[in-house]
């Protein structure tokens, strides 16, 4: 672990903000922010003085990146974690090019993130030649205006503060999302000649919560007690421990079928009697069962219901949609997904959502003896099901155990054991290919799975491990973030901020020497087509030479370790991967994997 170099304490610190960006600066601090993700450049200069010499580097504090994509997708991960905003600093219009893909990401997930940018000098006058004109911009924000909740550029420092402060309100507002505040260099370095009022955070925080309309929910519960074989299809619901277990006593209580979402964070334990499965983890789970046998789903913050639906087929299906997305649609992008059809729409926050079914449940359990034998006796088969499917699914990985290459839960089982009983506790980030075997490593805390990143952006999952892991710091729960080869390689950077900055992080990569998605699709075009399908790994395989992950890991500052290549060396590699995360920085692991 590389020691980290002491910032100089301030000899005197300016009671109050003395230039255009101590006002930024402030604000951030009385927002709480604790970290600014970062690549340096000369439209913030200002702001940088700010953060260093007037708050002295603390609240918040700079967390260097080498690449913009990855300082936003930190911050990302820190808002998955957490569900609050850090910020992230992006240099004119590059460093905001190089940002848009996470930022979008971070849009299509919900996640609250403040982008903060700089540009000009807007007045011509005063710019130096050449590199300030390339990067200025007007409306600078317009690159980033269809992916994000709100960008703006105040026109004077006295505009500053309500500028951030409604960008932070906008930002933690649900459907929540990243907003992207740019501060003309001039206004940056404008020395202030009176004070600027500096309003109170406080009384403008996020709006209380979206809660449902009472009627709507007293159609869904009647629906629901009416229904023979009741599904619940959860999406992003926020993963609170209060919605986490009163979601656990409303499945309990009605004897449904739960099934969560691989795009999704953890929203009920993996090893409850009533899950299910995963949608879009492994097919052959019985969470395609359980919804097909569903005659009632409610569906909760569940992204892409419609989708969902069609995958089960069938006979349309009575449902319950509770979601906020129709506030998020915009015109550019179709992250909205296809429109459901919905017996019951109710748009409100998970939370007060899954509170009002319950409560609205209890007397109708309370009066009903046949409705609560009802309940039990589907609790009762849901729970033999999920068990057999469990059996049946270990017996399936096991079968593959001394694969070479490896067969990627025989790694993550090694994984498990070399962290002992904190494996329990532990933060699972993912990029979206690598499967998670929860038959053998459940997902049975709030917050122990953080979903996907959204926007299927390669490059964008390395960071969000990162911050997730810079999130969940000194909290002794262990981050363990399974990565494609192909996805490190887009931004191996963030493991250096991980080793620079001190962030515990433990990398698994599931090393398969391929873009194998993409094989999987000229597969399938070049039978379609009676074409040689041999051919597919043509521009798509990194096998020569072989990419050295462990040694690039090392260059970066992290513990490297592998190739991985024999099921019988994984605990032996593991068990230093632990010891450096330990130690308080990040380690890589590379196994090599049969490709799926
Ligand atoms: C920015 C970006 N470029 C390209 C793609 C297309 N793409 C989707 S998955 C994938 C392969 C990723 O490779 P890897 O991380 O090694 O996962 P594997 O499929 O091999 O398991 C690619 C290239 C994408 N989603 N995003
Ligand atoms: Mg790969």
């Amino acid at each position: 672990m590389i020691e980290p170099r002491d910032v100089p304490r301030l000899a005197h610190r300016p009671a109050a903000p003395e230039w255009g960006s101590d006002v930024v600066a402030e604000m951030l601090r009385r927002l709480e922010i604790p970290y600014i993700a970062l690549e340096p450049g000369a439209s913030f200069r200002g702001l940088h003085d700010s953060i260093v010499n007037y708050l002295g580097n603390e609240g918040p504090e700079l967390i260097l990146c080498n690449h913009e994509e990855v300082a936003v997708a930190i911050a990302h991960g820190y808002a998955k974690l957490t569900g609050r905003a850090m910020a992230a600093a992006v240099h004119s219009t590059v460093g905001l090019m190089h940002a848009t893909m996470t930022i979008f990401c971070a849009w299509c997930d919900r996640a609250p993130v403040l982008v903060l940018g700089g540009t000009g000098p807007m007045d011509a006058s005063a710019r130096r030649p050449w590199i300030d004109w390339i990067h200025t911009a007007y409306a600078q924000g317009e690159l980033v205006r269809d992916f994000t909740k709100w960008e703006h550029q105040p026109a004077s420092v006295a505009a500053i503060p309500e500028a951030i402060l409604r960008a932070w309100q906008v930002a933690h507002l649900e459907p929540r999302g990243p907003v992207y505040v740019c501060f003309d260099a001039t206004l940056q370095e404008q020395r202030l000649s009176s004070p600027v009022a500096l309003p109170d955070p406080t009384k403008i925080g996020a709006p209380s919560a979206p809660s449902p309309d009472p009627d709507a929910v007293a159609r869904a519960v009647a629906l629901l007690v009416a229904a023979e074989r009741p599904a619940l299809l959860l999406g992003q619901t926020g993963g609170s421990p209060r919605a986490w277990h009163e979601l656990i006593a409303l499945a309990e209580a009605l004897g449904a079928a739960v099934v969560t979402d691989r795009s999704s964070q953890a929203a009920f334990p993996t090893d409850h009697p009533l899950h299910q499965g995963m949608s879009r983890a492994d097919s052959h789970d019985a969470s395609v069962d359980a919804l097909r046998e569903a005659d009632a789903i409610v569906a909760l913050h569940r992204t892409d219901v419609a989708g969902a639906l069609r995958e089960r087929g069938g006979a349309p299906v009575p449902l319950v949609n509770i979601t906020l997305e129709p506030y998020a649609v915009r015109s550019w992008s179709a992250d909205y997904q296809e429109l459901p059809h919905a017996d019951v729409t109710i748009t409100a926050s998970a939370e007060p959502a899954i509170a009002a079914l319950l409560a609205a449940l209890q007397p109708a359990l309370a009066e009903s003896g046949s409705l609560r034998r009802r309940c039990e006796e589907r609790v009762r088969s849901l729970t033999e099901r999920a068990r057999a499917d469990r059996a049946r699914r270990l017996r399936a990985g096991e079968a593959r155990w001394s694969e070479r290459p490896i067969h990627l839960p025989r790694a993550l089982a090694a994984l498990r054991d070399a962290l002992g009983e904190r494996a329990a506790d532990s933060i699972v980030a993912q990029s979206a290919h690598s499967p998670w075997p929860t038959a053998l490593w459940p997902f049975s805390k709030p917050k122990s799975y953080l979903g996907h990143d959204g926007g299927a952006g390669v490059g964008s999952s390395t960071g969000i491990a990162v911050g997730a892991a810079l999130a969940a710091r000194g909290s002794g729960r262990p981050v363990v973030a399974v990565i494609g080869d192909g996805e490190l390689l887009a931004s191996p950077t963030a493991l250096w901020t991980a080793a620079h900055h001190g962030i515990p992080v433990l990398f698994v990569i599931a090393n398969n020497q391929s873009y194998y998605n993409d094989e999987e699709h000229q597969d399938r075009v070049a039978r379609t087509r009676g074409r040689p399908a041999e051919n597919r790994w043509i521009g798509q395989r990194m096998d020569r030479p072989a990419i050295d992950f462990a040694s690039l890991a090392r260059d970066l500052g992290a513990e490297g370790i592998g190739p991985v290549e024999d099921p019988a060396e994984l605990a032996a590699a593991f068990a230093p991967a632990v010891a450096a995360i330990d130690a308080g920085g990040p380690a890589l692991v590379d196994v090599r994997v049969a490709a799926r």
